[in-house]
């Protein structure tokens, strides 16, 4: 016998689309979580959403046999402007994700993201260098600069391309409009028609796609005129042959993926940045923790890419971040077949949409105690990370439509953090709000962490 799965009381044709706060909507479904247990259905206009926030079925829906990573709401509006690109195409039946994934991958793997540690070394240190040269009074927007910081990253070494927002005022045109647009997209997603008529989402969003679009032709001309100074990403997407088919990848192709990088590689990682600094400042035991690891290993010297393995805390702050805050806080699945959840209890249907709510699993107290809701590195250190059950810490998504940026990710935020660290002391300046306020769109960052960073003067 199954059982019905459980819905929250709504109202008619609106359903529960009143429930949701709209900064941060996941807030309201972690406390329907609380109500009504890791599995209920929520439906908004046009929509009916099964939602998954514990850790046992986030495990059940992670079976690649019985579900598939579903494009619907907001990725539908992200594929308006990046097609069958890595991030938004319909797997298995889109060949070119199968090309762009063979392409790409080897590019993406821990040891030829080598290759672009210096790169991202020389933008950390201007970072670096203008934070000094602001000095311990001044006030630091970290989104902001984080932001910057990772747009600045994925450009160079995507595309040989510097963006400079360090020497200029505010976001870049660009960076401003990948940005803008992944926010619009979410609205029309999410939100309904009278939100985002109200809001203009779709001029916006046209806006914006004609920005991006012109940049990368640009992009374009301007690698046909030049030889590229490295093999980039680009060099790879444009020149490599995929090893099955002996296809490259179509001119249109290498467009929209170009894009899908900009768009998937930066606000992810400087949401980790911005939100890892603001539980360090907020935890001064983990700091200091944090800082003796970095100075006895580095012992005053800049950071190599060997010394990446060797900073066991940096790594747990890293994933203790992301277990609490994941900069991508849900995926959207729909089922391959007429199948059970729980044991037989609840009936899905061939189709169905999933949404798995990773914020809400990663916080399950059947994995992680009562104390789940804080911030605590020691949980991932001393192999007890790799003693998990399985699944129980996903921020990069699973299977083949996992990340294919992670090891990127994760050598880019060890990198900056470490050498944060190792340059200053920081605190929360005072216009800093008690309470950390998040929001919400494709991503999940925090809305402002404002810090004061005090060059250190007591570095060995
Ligand atoms: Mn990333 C897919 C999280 C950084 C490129 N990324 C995903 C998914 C998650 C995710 C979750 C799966 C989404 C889904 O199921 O719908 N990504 C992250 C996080 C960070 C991140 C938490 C940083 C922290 N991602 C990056 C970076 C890049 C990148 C950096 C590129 C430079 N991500 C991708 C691509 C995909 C993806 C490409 C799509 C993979 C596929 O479906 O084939």
């Amino acid at each position: 016998m199954t059982h019905e799965i459980p819905t929250p009381p709504g109202l008619p044709i609106l359903g529960h689309a009143l429930l949701f706060k709209s900064e941060f909507p996941m807030e309201t479904q972690y406390l329907l979580t609380k109500q009504y247990g890791g599995i209920f259905r929520l439906l908004v206009p046009g929509r009916s959403l099964i939602t998954i926030g514990s850790h046992e079925l986030m495990h059940e829906i992670s079976d690649d046999k019985r579900f598939r990573k579903r494009i619907s709401g907001t990725l539908t509006h992200l594929r308006y402007a990046v097609g069958d690109g890595l991030l938004t195409a319909t797997v298995p039946g889109e060949e070119n994700w199968n090309i762009a994934h063979r392409v790409l991958a080897p590019t993406f793997s821990a040891i030829s993201l080598r290759n672009f540690f210096d790169d991202m070394m020389d933008v950390v240190s201007q970072l670096v260098l203008k934070w000094e040269r602001f000095g311990a009074h001044h006030t630091i927007d970290t989104g902001e600069d984080f932001t910057a910081l990772s747009f600045e990253i994925i450009c160079l070494t995507c595309m040989s391309y510097r963006i400079n927002s360090f020497y200029s005022d505010g976001a870049h045109p660009f960076a401003f409009a990948v940005a803008d647009y992944n926010e619009q997209a979410f609205v029309l997603g999410t939100s309904g028609l009278i939100k985002a008529l109200r809001f203009g989402a779709k001029a916006k969003l046209e806006a914006n796609k004609a920005t991006l679009s012109q940049f990368v032709d640009e992009m374009l001309e301007d690698r046909k005129a030049r030889p590229p100074p490295k093999e980039d990403m680009l060099h790879e997407m444009l020149h490599k042959e995929d090893p099955v088919t002996g296809r490259k990848m179509t001119e249109l192709s290498v467009k929209q993926n170009l894009l899908t990088l900009l768009m998937a590689g930066h606000e992810t990682t400087s949401s980790l940045l911005t939100f890892a600094l603001y539980y360090l400042i907020q935890n001064p035991v983990a700091m200091r923790k944090l800082r003796e690891e970095i100075d006895t290993i580095l012992d005053g010297r800049l950071m190599t890419a060997d010394d990446m393995s060797k900073l066991p805390y940096l790594i747990a702050v890293l994933r203790e971040t992301l277990r609490l805050s994941p900069s991508a806080p849900a995926r959207i699945v729909e089922a391959t077949e007429d199948t059970t959840l729980a044991g037989g209890k609840y009936a899905i249907k061939k189709g169905d949409e999933l949404i798995v709510c990773t914020y809400i699993a990663q916080r399950d107290p059947a994995v992680w105690g009562d104390d789940a809701d804080e911030f605590r590195p020691e949980r991932m250190l001393d192999g007890k990370f790799e003693a998990l059950p399985p699944d129980a810490w996903q921020p990069f998504g699973v299977g083949i439509r996992a990340c294919l940026g992670r090891a990127f990710a994760w050598q880019e935020a060890q990198l900056v953090l470490a050498c944060l660290v190792q340059h200053f002391t920081f605190a929360f300046a005072d216009a800093q709000p008690a309470r950390l306020r998040v929001r919400q769109t494709i991503t999940l960052r925090p809305a402002e962490v404002l810090v004061r960073a005090v060059p250190r003067t007591d570095r060995r």
